[in-house]
């Protein structure tokens, strides 16, 4: 038979490939617990195929609409695509098929091949303007933390919000019960507690059972929710939450060919981060390490504003999600939350000259008191007073009136 070469080769690729399949999944299973036991690393694997880690709520989302729909529609399209270039190679060569069929147009099937991508780009499009809507959009989450009261069981806050931004929807609300070693525990209204005065001055939580002695309330209030939302949700838990709005603004300002940042709510200086000089750095931060990093508190949520003195940057933080362009003469913003205390590289995305590749991004995630030092010590670098030193005593007195009011 003529058409054995072909058939033989493609069970040899057939078989070739699920050979390899097993491998590739004991690999990637491997993979995922060496990075739930192995601190979480910003570094690049060489070798590596999959998206960078994701370390905030929106590269998280990112990734879930990536991973459950992207991937399947890819691999779906391809193997199609694959079956009928098969078909077509097997019964219509010219020994299977001698007298081909001459017309030129058939209807239904240029209406099939319109309106089939349509549908794909419409379901792509749907979560696609939900992902740009949680990057776009500042999160203004108020956060309540209550007193530990034996048996209390009434929370409220005043909803004094602008009117944009006023709680009145269960949604709005997010009530968890934080233990003394810091587990959250997220309460399920109805089940747990019920809400009184949405879109009224004042917001009531009423729990159903007080909480035990451990455990102490904390309610988040806002609009914007992260994560996995209504589209993303039905392929999995809704894992959404309120995102506490940003406690500090981060200005970055792209040039040929380097970075330059600000703190604006913490004192007038600008520093440069510039390429760290190879013999500086290591192999594997090779072009990624710079000379000054980015600091900024874990947890905590950060508003940047990138711009540009010259040409047209970017501003690109995988791990976190973030590309946005910094435009001479324009502002442009995003924001960005971790947990995770590392370094996190990234590099200027936009061709912006001959050392566009020379402009890396260095971001170091610490705790509160090491961001308080860090700010305190620039400050001495540029002649400024300390901004945090000495006044712990006043700060835990300020949050202490803070706490007294949310009780009342
Ligand atoms: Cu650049």
């Amino acid at each position: 038979m003529t058409r054995l070469p072909v058939v033989a080769a493609l069970a040899a690729l057939t078989s070739l490939f699920l050979a390899a399949a097993p491998a590739h999944a004991a690999d990637m299973a491997g993979l995922a617990q060496s990075l739930v036991q192995e601190q979480f690393q910003d570094t690049i694997d060489p070798k590596g195929i999959d998206l960078r880690d994701a370390a905030s709520p929106v590269a998280e989302q990112i990734h879930s609409f990536y991973n459950a729909i992207l991937v399947p529609m890819k691999v779906g399209i391809s193997l199609l695509i694959l079956g009928l270039i098969i078909w077509v190679v097997l019964r219509f060569n010219k020994r299977a098929n001698p007298n081909p069929a001459k017309f030129s147009h058939n209807t239904l099937v240029e209406v099939i091949w319109t309106a089939v991508p349509v549908f794909i780009l419409l379901i792509i499009a749907v979560p696609s303007f939900e992902l740009l809507q949680v990057e776009d959009v500042m999160p203004d989450g108020q956060v309540f933390e209550y007193e530990k009261q034996p048996g209390q069981t009434q929370f409220g806050f005043a909803n004094d919000f602008p009117e944009s931004r006023m709680v009145t929807k269960e949604r709005h609300i997010e009530v968890a019960a934080i233990s003394d070693s810091g587990a959250k525990r997220l309460l399920q209204a109805d089940d747990d507690f019920e809400v009184a005065g949405l879109g009224e001055e004042r917001v009531l939580v009423t729990l159903k059972q007080p909480l035990p002695a451990n455990e102490r309330l904390v309610i988040t209030a806002g609009r914007s929710r992260v994560g996995a939302g209504p589209v993303l949700g039905l392929f999995g838990p809704d894992r959404s939450e309120i995102v506490p709005a940003p406690t500090l603004t981060i200005k970055a300002t792209g040039y040929q060919w380097g970075w330059a940042y600000s703190y604006p709510e913490y004192g007038d200086f600008e520093f440069d981060a510039l390429m760290a000089p190879p013999e500086a750095t290591t192999e594997e931060l090779y072009r990624l390490a710079t000379t000054n990093d980015i600091v900024v508190p874990a947890g905590e949520t950060v508003r940047i504003i990138t711009t540009a003195r010259d040409v047209i940057h970017s501003w690109a933080m995988p791990a976190f999600g973030i590309k946005i362009d910094a435009i001479p003469g324009r502002l442009n913003e995003t924001w960005f939350k971790t947990d995770i205390e590392t370094t996190f590289y990234g590099q200027c995305s936009e061709i912006c000259g001959k050392d566009h590749s020379f402009m890396p991004i260095s971001l170091r995630v610490v705790s509160r008191e090491e961001f308080e030092a860090w700010i305190d010590e620039r400050r001495e670098l540029e002649g400024m007073e300390p901004m945090f030193a000495n006044q712990e005593l006043a700060a835990a007195e300020q949050s202490g009136a803070a706490r007294a009011a949310a009780l009342k």
